[in-house]
């Protein structure tokens, strides 16, 4: 399995984020990717390719002109307005009711338009590392288009809460959509997004939700008290073409694996009956226990069981990154994962 990876993304930090009443350095930082790149390349997955650059083309199909503007233009404008140091992100965000158009020349009314929360910041390194994510994954998907059964895109930052215009809880262009979209431009007449970060894939939800050519499987803590609690219920499932192909399986706090593997059957069953010519993996391993953002008690093993159900649905496989925190065991996590489907 080919894993593409580039460094682009270091530049992505420095920002802080908040936690309980203070700030403290973003969950979603850099060395998360050397902890997964070390434990890939100890369980034997050395096969580390960098991407091709694309142009934006791709990532219009699904994000909007003026956010991909937005994500371009706004650390630029911010540094110009209050100097060196600082991360740009929003205080207030449009709502209800408000006319969401922002003034392209004023970086707090973009931040306010196209953020939905205070996890999306911008630095001097985010651009780069966003279109760099993107390249990573669309040059996993040229490699699946010309025949490979899996590969890796090892994408940072994460994409999966991201929609066509809003970015949020550390994502900012939707990796999974995108790579979704490029196979359904290029003859899949089908395309499965199976989304195991521990939380729901809101920004995936919402791109394909009236869609009838991609299904979306997430499972996750349920929204009644976790991030990002307002989209995410077992009751959504699609409207218009897309009716029936969104399923949701929100789990409560504390989730063990012998419930988890439960929804992990659901969906696996739900996939094959979809009989999709692509599977993407949004990869997200923030479902272990002990992981500082998630609230799931998944163990270092239980990835391994999550790979051989991945395996059983014999599909060509895409897995794109998405969360996963804990720093310790971040890299045996996901290696666990890639090596079980291997093998399965
Ligand atoms: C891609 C991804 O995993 N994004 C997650 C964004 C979550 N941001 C909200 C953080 C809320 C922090 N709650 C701490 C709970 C401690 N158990
Ligand atoms: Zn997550």
């Amino acid at each position: 399995m080919k894993i593409i990876y580039s460094d682009a993304h270091k530049g992505h930090a420095g920002a802080p984020e908040m936690r309980g009443e203070s700030f403290v350095p973003m969950a979603e930082c850099p060395e998360r990717m050397e902890v997964i790149l070390q434990a890939l390349a100890e369980a034997g997955l050395a096969d580390v390719q960098a991407p091709t650059p694309h142009g934006l083309e791709a990532a219009a199909r699904i994000h909007d002109p003026d956010f991909l503007r937005f994500l371009e233009t706004a650390y630029p404008m911010w540094l110009k307005e209050k100097g060196p140091g600082s991360a740009a992100f929003a205080r207030t965000f449009g709502m209800r009711g408000m006319a969401q158009k922002p003034n392209m020349n004023s970086v707090n009314a973009m931040l306010s338009a196209y953020t939905f929360d205070i996890f999306a910041p911008l630095v001097a390194g985010s651009w780069q590392a966003i279109r760099s994510a993107v390249d990573v994954a669309l040059t996993g998907a040229g490699l699946m288009q010309a025949g490979a059964s899996s590969v890796f895109s090892l994408c940072r930052p994460p994409g999966h809460h991201a929609s066509g215009d809003l970015a949020g809880g550390y994502c900012y262009l939707n990796n999974a959509a995108i790579a979704a979209q490029f196979y359904r431009d290029r003859g899949a007449a089908r395309v499965a997004i199976l989304d195991i970060d521990y939380h729901h894939g809101n920004g995936t939800q919402r791109i394909f939700y009236d869609r009838g050519d991609v299904l979306f499987i997430s499972l996750h803590g349920r929204p009644e008290e976790e991030y990002p609690f307002l989209l995410g219920f077992a009751d959504e499932t699609g409207s218009g073409k897309g009716e029936g192909l969104n399923l949701n399986l929100p789990m409560p706090p504390g989730t063990r694996i012998g419930t988890y593997m439960e929804a992990m059957e659901t969906a696996a069953a739900r996939i094959r009956s979809y009989a999709p010519d692509m599977l993407i993996v949004s990869l997200g391993v923030d479902t272990f226990d002990g992981d500082p953002v998630g609230g799931f008690c998944l163990k270092t093993p239980d990835y391994l069981r999550l790979g051989q159900v991945i395996a059983g649905l014999d599909l060509p496989t895409h897995f794109v990154m998405e969360g996963g925190y804990a720093i310790d065991a971040l890299g045996r996590n996901v290696a666990n994962v890639l090596t079980s489907y291997l093998e399965g």
